[in-house]
C-alpha cells in the first residue's frame, strides 16, 4: 500500500489524470506536481523491527517493537544552507538562534525557582562545540558545549565565522520551531521517528548501520563522524572537520544521503525515554506518532524532541549514533551547530 489516506491534507494534488485502480510508483508519482518532490525519493511502506541494534545499542533504544509505515517522500539529503536561505529570503523568517530568550519560556524549561540570568545572557545565541585541551568526565558535556552569542546558521563558529563557500553543507542551529516554519514554507512535513527509523534502514534488516554492520571505524568511511579521541583529538581521517557537503558517502539502498553522521536530524517525536516500553511487541505498532509527552530524566523540566542520525561528533567512545536505532534528546527552543533536519512529504491519494 502506496497511498496514506490519513494525511491527504498537506499536499499540493494534481487530480486531474490519475485512476485510483492498479496503484504503483508511476501512478503514485502522478498524484503530486514534479517540483514538488524535487530531491525526494520514496521510501516504500513496510514492517519492521524498530530499535537497538548492535552492542552499542543503550537502554533507550529498547525494546525492540514491531512497526509497521506506510510510504512517503523523503528528502534525499539534509535541508542544505542554500535551501535555507531561500526561504529566509521568500519569508524574512527568523530562527530561533537569531531572536533574544524569552525568559518567560525558558523558565517553563528549568527547575521552578531557578533565578532570571541577566540580562547579557538572555541576548540571542546558541551552542558551539568548543572543547577544552583535556576532558577527563565524558558525562559532563558542558565542557566542550559553549553558549555562543551570535551564533545562529549563518555564523556556525559564532561571530566571525559564516557559510560562505557553504551553499551544500547542511543547515544548523535550527530548533524545531525553525524546521517547523520552513517545513510550512515548502509544503512537507517533519518525519516520524519511526519514518526516520525505517528509511534510515534502507531495506535492510536488523542491521545497526544505514550501510549494514561494516565497523564504522573501518575505511574507506561510510559517513561523516569523529576519528580520534572524543572531543579533544579529531584526527578528521574522513576529510571533514565539521559538516560535509550533503552526499559526499555514499547513499543507503533507498538512496538517501547522510543518515548516518554529518548533522543530527530533527524528528517530530518528543523523546520519552519510556515509549517503547508503552508499545506492543508481537503486534505492530502502525504509524507511530511518538509519546504523548516529552520525558527525559537527565533533564526533567525541558520538552525534548527525538533527534536521529549523530553527526560529525559522534565516535563509539561516546554516543556512536550513526547507528539507525540511536536517538537522542533535543530541547525544543536549543539549536545547536551539528544538529540540522531534512523532511518528507506523504503519498497523497486521488480524490
Ligand atoms: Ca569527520
Ligand atoms: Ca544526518
Amino acid at each position: 500500500m502506496l497511498l496514506n489516506s490519513a494525511n491527504s491534507d498537506s499536499v499540493d494534488v494534481n487530480t486531474s489524470t490519475t485512476e485510483l485502480s492498479d496503484i504503483d510508483e508511476e501512478a503514485a508519482l502522478e498524484g503530486v506536481s514534479d517540483s514538488s518532490i524535487e530531491g525526494m525519493v520514496m521510501i516504500p511502506a513496510g514492517e519492521f523491527m524498530m530499535g537497538g541494534e548492535g552492542p552499542l545499542a543503550l537502554p533507550r533504544e529498547y525494546p525492540k517493537h514491531p512497526v509497521k509505515v506506510d510510504g512517503f517522500y523523503m528528502d534525499t539529503h539534509e535541508v542544505t544552507n542554500a535551501e535555507f536561505r531561500a526561504f529566509v529570503e521568500a519569508t524574512g523568517y527568523k530562527t530561533i538562534a537569531e531572536r533574544p530568550i524569552d525568559w518567560e519560556e525558558l523558565k517553563k524549561q528549568v527547575p521552578p525557582g531557578t533565578p532570571k540570568p541577566p540580562d547579557e545572557m538572555l541576548e540571542a545565541g546558541s551552542l558551539v562545540f568548543n572543547p577544552p585541551p583535556n576532558v577527563t568526565d565524558l558525562t559532563n558535556y558542558f565542557q566542550w558545549w559553549a553558549w555562543t552569542k551570535k551564533a545562529d546558521w549563518l555564523h556556525p563558529d559564532g561571530p566571525g565565522s559564516s557559510i560562505e563557500g557553504k551553499d551544500d553543507h547542511p543547515v544548523v542551529h535550527i530548533a524545531v520551531a525553525d524546521a517547523k516554519a520552513y517545513a510550512n514554507w515548502a509544503g512537507k512535513r517533519l518525519p516520524t521517528e519511526a519514518e526516520w527509523e525505517w528509511a534510515a534502514r534502507g531495506g535492510l534488516k536488523d542491521q545497526p548501520y544505514p550501510w549494514g554492520s561494516k565497523d564504522v571505524n573501518q575505511a574507506p568511511y561510510e559517513c561523516n563522524f569523529f576519528q580520534g579521541t572524543f572531543p579533544t583529538s579529531n584526527l578528521v581521517a574522513d576529510g571533514y572537520e565539521q559538516s560535509a557537503p550533503v552526499g559526499s558517502f555514499k547513499p543507503n539502498g533507498y538512496g538517501l544521503y547522510d543518515m548516518a553522521g554529518n548533522v543530527w536530524e530533527i524528528t517530530s517525536d518528543w523523546f520519552n525515554e519510556d515509549y517503547y516500553k508503552t508499545l506492543s511487541n508481537s503486534e505492530p505498532t502502525v504509524n507511530p506518532q511518538g509519546a504523548p509527552e516529552s520525558k527525559y530524566s537527565g533533564a526533567p523540566f525541558a520538552q525534548q524532541t527525538v533527534i536521529k542520525g549523530g553527526s560529525f561528533l559522534c565516535n563509539d567512545s561516546y554516543c556512536a549514533s550513526y547507528r539507525v536505532s540511536a536517538k537522542m534528546p533535543l530541547e525544543v527552543d536549543a539549536a545547536m551547530n551539528h544538529v540540522g533536519f531534512r523532511l518528507v512529504k506523504d503519498i497523497s491519494p486521488q480524490p
